[in-house]
């Protein structure tokens, strides 16, 4: 036996099987239908070179780094070791390496440098989709970097931003700043307008001094912020609601005694997920502030913050489906059950099929948003492009964040009880996808955002949603092969359109009690005719024909005018709440 090197007594113990590990191969590489779709869209050569190193350079090095940033979570020291109050956030090396490496990378620069054109969101995106389930959650500070520089830009990028806006967008390490975004106070996340207790004083060099509590503050290890408050006028008045609401513009820095200039840290949060990443509390105590806005301007103002990040957001849920099926699709090729392979089983193969429909859906409803960003950028957008953009915000981030949670959840399951062990780094993919339905704006507080916008724009954006999506099936009408498919969307879009004849004639709480179905609806439908639209690209595989047939199967139109359905109605609210109490 000695001879042999057999030792039955050590071995024996744990056996001799190990499963395999799903290997993360390159993002980019692995993915047909981000190929596909760039290689259909995309003018630039450069790009495409670009997003194959950078894949290659997540999957070899940083995804290891991504990994680092969980298992060390920052940390708050409140007091230096002789007893003065200093607030540092303890970061680790990793969550640093992220920043230096999304400068280099140009994963802000990119949207502002343009290199692509009107493709140069798209190309954006790209990078960060591939970057984002990897990056330790380094996603989230780069949105709202991207968001403030594109607030700057709005606004004009002058005194006292310019510096700021340079930083923001800079490819060199050692000048990028990131930005912060504090909306978000005890009183109300969804309602700023009525829970930001936030006051700005005036001083008389022109600055103001910022006093509140900001309740949610993420990546707060930021150089800089904007954020809400409120003026006081000479007697210390306000004015309430959103109308008196300003926007601000202040840099974290510290004084010479080492403390945070006006503010206090007072806890960071402790979260189910996005623990890679600082959340906290923090008390404003006087932070010296640029106003930015007109005053009362302040929620008009950030909202093309909220634009940018609810972009930002709608990738990395798009971005967490396609990693779990990624390394799901490799599992099945490694782990074997009653006698064969997991891919050979009809039925989990169903389960990973299914999954990976739900990602190409979200996948191109994501980019046609960031497609139209692009183009509204460069200057080339219609007014049917800007309409489109303005409604599918939070269409694509309140569908994309819900279904990156099914998807995710789903996608563990595959992996058995490894799914659910910490260490596999598994786990952390549905944790993290968990808020992306919550922060930014929640689904029914942008389903109601969506009816807003409608009614602002007198249905204009209606209008310009149900042209296009005629159009996009008006060019699919010849192909056989996707017909079923298409008349799945032709159907679903006229019922739709009856739903919003019939909702214009009800009381606005008809349409509330609407306003979710009719997001889901607005957002299944629309990515029925980009995935039928793809499928008929000349260069279009067999599989991107099958996943708009296999989309189409489903209930396109949850929204309906039929009584079956009608749950919009007045008497629904008591019933509801009554079942709600029983
Ligand atoms: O959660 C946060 C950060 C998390 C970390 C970052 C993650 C990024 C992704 C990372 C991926 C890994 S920051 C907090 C986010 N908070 C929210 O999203 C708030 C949610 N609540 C809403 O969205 C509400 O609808 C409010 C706050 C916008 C409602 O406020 P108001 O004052 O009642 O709003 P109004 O009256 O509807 O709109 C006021 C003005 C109007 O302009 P005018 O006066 O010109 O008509 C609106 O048209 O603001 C304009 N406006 C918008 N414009 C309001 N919403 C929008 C919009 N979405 N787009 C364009
Ligand atoms: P509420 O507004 O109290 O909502 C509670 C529930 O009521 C939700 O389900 C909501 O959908 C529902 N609801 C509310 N209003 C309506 C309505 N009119 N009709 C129907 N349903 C409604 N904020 C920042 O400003 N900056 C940050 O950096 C930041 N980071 C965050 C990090 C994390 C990890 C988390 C979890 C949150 C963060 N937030 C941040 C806060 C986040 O934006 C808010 O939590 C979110 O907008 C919801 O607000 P709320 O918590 O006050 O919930």
């Amino acid at each position: 036996w000695e001879a042999s090197g057999y030792l039955p007594f050590s071995k024996a113990r744990i056996g001799s099987f190990f499963q395999d590990r799903p290997v993360l191969k390159n993002p980019f590489l692995e993915d047909a239908l981000l190929r596909g779709y760039l290689r259909r869209h995309l003018p630039e050569e450069a790009a495409f070179s670009d997003l194959c190193a950078f894949g290659e350079r997540v999957a070899n090095e940083v995804d290891e780094w991504g990994r680092e940033c969980e298992v060390t979570p920052p940390r708050l020291v409140y007091f230096d070791p002789w007893g003065r109050r200093v607030d540092h956030i303890v970061t680790s090396p990793a969550w640093k390496r992220m920043k230096d490496l999304s400068a280099q990378e140009g994963l802000v620069a990119i949207g502002y440098e343009r290199q692509c054109g009107e493709w140069s969101r798209v190309y954006q995106m790209s990078k960060l989709y591939i970057f984002s389930p990897s990056s330790g959650l380094y996603t989230c500070p780069l949105a709202m970097t991207d968001g403030a520089a594109k607030v700057i830009k709005s606004i004009g990028v002058s005194w006292p931003v310019e510096e700021a806006f340079s930083r923001l967008t800079t490819r060199q390490p050692e000048r990028f700043w990131t930005s912060g975004q504090w909306m978000t106070e005890r009183q109300g996340g969804s309602d700023v307008a009525s829970g930001t207790e936030t006051v700005a004083v005036p001083r008389t060099d022109g600055l103001y001094k910022l006093h509140g509590f900001k309740w949610f503050t993420s990546a707060t290890d930021a150089d800089m912020t904007l954020t809400l408050a409120r003026v006081q006028d000479r007697m210390g008045a306000t004015t309430p609601g959103s109308r008196g609401l300003s926007l601000f513009y202040a840099e974290v820095s510290r004084g010479e005694d080492g403390r945070l200039r006006g503010i206090e840290v007072q806890r960071l949060k402790d979260k189910l997920g996005t623990r890679q990443m600082p959340t906290a509390e923090l008390l404003l105590d006087g932070l010296p502030a640029h106003k930015l806005s007109e005053e009362g301007r302040g929620v008009a103002s950030i909202a093309n913050m909220l634009t940018i990040t609810r972009i930002h957001n709608s990738v990395s849920a798009v971005a967490a489906m396609r990693r779990v099926v990624q390394l799901a699709g490799d599992y099945a090729t490694r782990r074997t059950a009653f006698g064969k392979l997991l891919k050979d089983h009809p039925l989990h193969m169903q389960t990973l099929a299914r999954m990976e429909v739900e990602t190409r859906g979200a996948f191109l409803l994501v980019m046609d948003v960031c497609r139209l960003l692009g183009r509204e950028e460069s200057g080339m957008a219609t007014q049917l492009d800007t309409h489109l953009l303005r409604l599918l915000t939070p269409v694509v981030k309140l569908y994309t964040g819900k279904q990156a949670v099914a998807v995710v959840s789903e996608g563990l399951e595959s992996f058995g009880g490894q799914g659910y062990i910490e260490d596999t780094g598994l786990p952390v993919l549905l944790r993290d996808v968990q808020v992306l339905s919550i922060w930014e704006g929640t689904t029914n507080v942008l389903s109601l955002d969506v009816l807003r916008c409608v009614a602002r724009s007198s249905g204009m954006v209606l209008r310009a949603y149900f042209t296009h999506v005629k159009s996009l099936l008006a060019s699919a009408s010849s192909v056989s092969s996707l017909a079923p498919a298409v008349k799945a969307v032709d159907g679903a879009l006229s019922k739709l359109e009856e739903f919003v004849q019939v909702a214009a004639t009800r009381a606005p709480s008809y349409l509330e009690l609407a306003a979710r179905d009719q997001a889901y609806s607005l957002a299944r439908i629309y990515i029925g005719a980009l995935l039928i639209d793809h499928a008929c690209w000349k260069e279009a595989s067999a599989s991107d024909t099958y996943a708009a047939l296999r989309w189409c199967e489903q209930d396109l139109c949850p929204v309906s005018t039929t009584q079956a359905r009608g749950c919009y109605n007045p008497n629904t609210p008591p019933l509801d709440a009554a079942l709600v109490y029983d």
